[in-house]
């Protein structure tokens, strides 16, 4: 497509969107549980174009708990106004927008007997079970979803501030790793001309916003519980305090050096919650991780990048030794996993102190 085409169709999608929020009742912007910046950011672009375009103030929602030290952040830094919901809250709401997740996805507190009228989202569409919303924006190909956003403010004339310059901007980033992965032209462009619009200090703020010791806490278990099998590296927080260190600790083990595929699985509320990176598209993350939810949880995302959730039901241990299996059955068939570091030596008198 040219980018003429692509600024028609943006403004087109905008056209139908609006349309949908125009109508007499509150709208809700709902995003993934957990919401991680790319969410965050589309949600804020939405509000924005809804604000313009129809002169409404849309509520941006989310279940779970946002608690990546730079997500609170960048809700703190650029002054997102998000609400953490409860399923039946929907309800108060006439017009739902998903945005960077989709129904039956099983990552947000969208009922399945709620149709949603509007859905933006750039996930692998399920290959069973399809769903229905009024109106659906979906671009697998798409590095993240606020490029998706980037492209209808741009096609419709809508002045992106430079705080929500710096939410989509961040949102790009995180969600391509600087646009090392699965970037494509579309987010190449917006990541460029957002850039200079971004505020260089928050951006900054947002990067290196401090962590609470519990972080350092989770870090050294996932380290202690970490195996390598083959190329693909395991390691389970066995006291997850915050649903985003899994993720976290997923994109950190994929530094280590041979490394293929990551995951990181862990227990939080009675949810067990498993994130898995891969150093390309060969990876096939989404495919493996429904490999391993399969007829327990639900689960999916891209081929670099997947995540899912298996429901505690009985006896946590058992779930967690099935889900280890599973794992290394579908990220390292026939490879036989061992520690990356050996437990540490218990402190106090026996350890050695070496200043
Ligand atoms: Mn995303």
């Amino acid at each position: 497509m040219s980018e003429k085409e692509v600024q028609d169709q943006a403004a087109a999608n905008v056209e139908r969107i609006m349309a949908l929020c125009k109508r007499p009742g509150r709208i809700l912007i709902l995003m993934q549980d957990n919401p991680d910046p790319d969410a965050l950011a589309s949600a804020a672009a939405l509000h924005d174009l809804t604000h313009h375009h129809v002169k409404k103030h849309a509520v941006l929602g989310y279940g779970g708990i946002c608690g990546r030290a730079e997500n609170r952040a960048m809700i703190d830094i650029l002054r997102i106004g998000v609400k953490r919901l409860t399923p039946d809250q929907i309800e108060r709401f006439r017009t739902v927008c998903l945005v960077d997740t989709q129904p039956r996805s099983g990552n947000n507190i969208l009922m399945p007997s709620r149709l949603p009228e509007v859905v933006v989202d750039h996930h692998l569409l399920p290959k069973r079970g399809p769903w229905m919303a009024e109106f659906a924006d979906v671009r697998p190909d798409y590095g993240a979803c606020s490029t998706i956003f980037y492209e209808y403010l741009q096609a419709t004339n809508v002045r992106i501030t430079p705080r929500l310059a710096t939410a989509l901007f961040y949102g790009i980033q995180s969600d391509t790793q600087d646009l090392g992965r699965e970037a494509n032209p579309a987010d190449i462009r917006a990541y460029r001309d957002l850039f200079l619009i971004a505020d260089k200090k928050k951006l900054a703020h947002i990067h290196h916003a401090p962590v609470p010791p519990e972080y350092f806490r989770m870090l050294a278990d996932s380290l202690a519980t970490c195996v390598v099998a083959g190329t693909t590296v395991v390691s389970q927080i066995p006291e997850c305090t915050n649903a985003d260190m899994i993720a976290e600790v997923a994109d950190r083990l994929m530094r280590l050096e041979g490394m293929r595929a990551a995951v990181c699985y862990g227990v939080f509320g009675d949810t067990i919650h498993l994130s898995a990176r891969a150093l390309d598209a060969r990876g096939n993350c989404a495919r493996r991780m429904k490999r391993v939810v399969a007829r327990l949880g639900s689960g999916g995302g891209h081929r670099s990048m997947a995540g899912g959730q298996i429901p505690i039901n009985g006896d946590a241990e058992k779930r967690l030794a099935l889900v280890q299996a599973r794992i290394l059955k579908a990220f390292a068939p026939n490879r036989v996993p061992v520690p990356l570091c050996e437990a540490l030596p218990p402190g106090g008198e026996g350890g050695q102190s070496q200043q």
